[in-house]
């Protein structure tokens, strides 16, 4: 293995869902839905046992209990999932300075220079999990492989607690079978496009070939054909400086009405405010993505009167910015809610102690001030996250994390 790249994916297992059985373990064993149990309520995790039914995150509440009517619906304290986060992530920095954190539960690890403290690929990896497990009490599944791309299917192909390597000289054999949905950027359209041409697999893509891809769909087709070589050239980027963060979908079937295009934006705003929460960071600017199904593209972007962290406030500005675009008469294929112009925590409160220099800690709850402070103990250790990397939200949808885009790559650090 020596002289190949070693990229771990790794991703916890039914986090929310987890970290609630975690505190209370009467739920062990027990189907468990996290998410919102009113009747718009919907669910951001579902447990292993939970998923047996068919339940699912992103699903309306409503959905997912008839399909499990004993399921034990508990609701969201994302306070402590971005402090259980932080946690994990330290575990993660001390086997490699080289974490790029996608999301509020997963990262890529880079190995590079770390075989002599810890061993070949695997054995990292079989360390790492025990080391999630011994000091949070949850389990994460990893992913090893010489590239990106590779690292975050391999992590979600033997979940929970799976392990699963893609060695080198035999990514060729594994693309072959893979649907070509299983790539980043192949989303449902592509799909139904190359299945006319009967091109099913990465096998298939492969041999269609580079000219016709390219034909097909410009630099896009290059990039699928890279990829079904198993190419992906994309380093694992600990980025400490991105412009903005956020989240955005593309789903399987156009979203239609604005009370739907609200509910998706509630998702997504959700996630960007955990991940600032998990990052200590508030963002003063939020931007609304909104792609029809004719592909036409619009942003909106607003700034609100001070720097937030909350996710009502930020789905409150994508909402009211939703209400300029015309939604009458369209079905929308993706949405995406971004957050930029950060503040630090650090930032806000020299403000204050320089207005009040003896003045009481602002009014914030106490979940909150704890995590706060934790995150001042590790100021500048954190990773903000890359523009590429998906995760599926609900079956036929393709999440994205988005970073800095459109505008500039963030800056990078070494
Ligand atoms: N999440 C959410 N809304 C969604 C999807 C996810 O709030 N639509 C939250 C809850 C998840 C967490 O993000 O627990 C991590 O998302 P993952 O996609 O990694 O899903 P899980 O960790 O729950 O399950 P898996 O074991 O499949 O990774
Ligand atoms: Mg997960």
């Amino acid at each position: 293995m020596s002289g190949a790249r070693a990229i771990l994916h790794v991703d916890m297992d039914a986090f929310f869902a987890s970290v609630e059985v975690r505190e209370d373990p009467r739920l062990r064993g027990l189907p468990v839905l996290v998410g919102g149990a009113g009747r718009r309520g919907v669910v951001a995790a579902a447990s292993y046992e939970a998923r047996k039914f068919g339940c699912r995150s992103a699903q309306p509440m409503a959905v997912a209990l008839r399909l499990c009517p004993h399921a034990v619906v508990v609701a969201p304290r994302h306070e402590l999932y971005a402090e259980v986060s932080r946690a994990v992530f330290a575990v993660f920095e001390r086997f490699s300075p080289l974490v790029e954190g996608l999301s509020i539960d997963e990262a890529f690890i880079d190995l590079a220079g770390t075989e002599r403290l810890w061993g070949p690929p695997r054995r990292a990896a079989e360390a790492l999990q025990a080391a999630v497990l011994a000091e949070t009490a949850l389990t994460c599944s990893v992913g090893i492989a010489g590239v990106k791309f590779l690292a975050k299917i391999a992590s979600g192909m033997h979940k929970p607690n799976g392990l699963t390597e893609i060695a080198a000289g035999s990514e060729l054999e594994f693309l072959a079978t893979l649907p070509i949905g299983e790539l980043w950027g192949v989303g449902p359209r592509t799909q139904e496009k190359l299945a006319r041409r009967g091109v099913a697999t990465v096998g298939d893509l492969r041999r269609f070939g580079e000219a016709a891809l390219v034909e097909m769909f410009g630099a896009h087709g290059l990039h699928m054909h890279r990829l079904s070589l198993g190419i992906d050239e994309r380093a694992v980027v600990p980025d400490r400086a991105a412009k903005s963060l956020g989240h955005e979908d593309t789903y399987a079937v156009d979203v239609v009405g604005v009370p739907e295009l609200r509910r998706c934006l509630l998702s997504q705003a959700t996630r960007v405010a955990d991940r600032l929460v998990a990052q200590g960071l508030r963002a003063r600017c939020v931007c609304l993505k909104i792609r029809d199904g004719e592909f036409v593209t619009e942003t909106r972007q607003c700034t609100l009167p001070r720097a937030t962290d909350d996710h009502r406030e930020i789905h409150g500005a994508a909402c009211r910015l939703l209400e300029a675009v015309d939604t009458d008469g369209r079905g929308f294929r993706l949405t995406g809610v971004s957050v930029s112009q950060f503040e630090s925590p650090q930032a806000e409160q020299q403000q204050l102690d320089l207005l009040a220099p003896a003045s009481e800690p602002p009014p914030r709850s106490a979940a909150l001030q704890a995590v706060l402070s934790a995150v001042r103990e590790r100021h500048g250790h954190q990773a903000l996250f890359p523009a590429e990397a998906g995760s599926e939200r609900r079956p036929g949808t393709t999440g994205a994390i988005t970073h800095s885009r459109p505008s500039e790559p963030p800056k990078r650090r070494r």
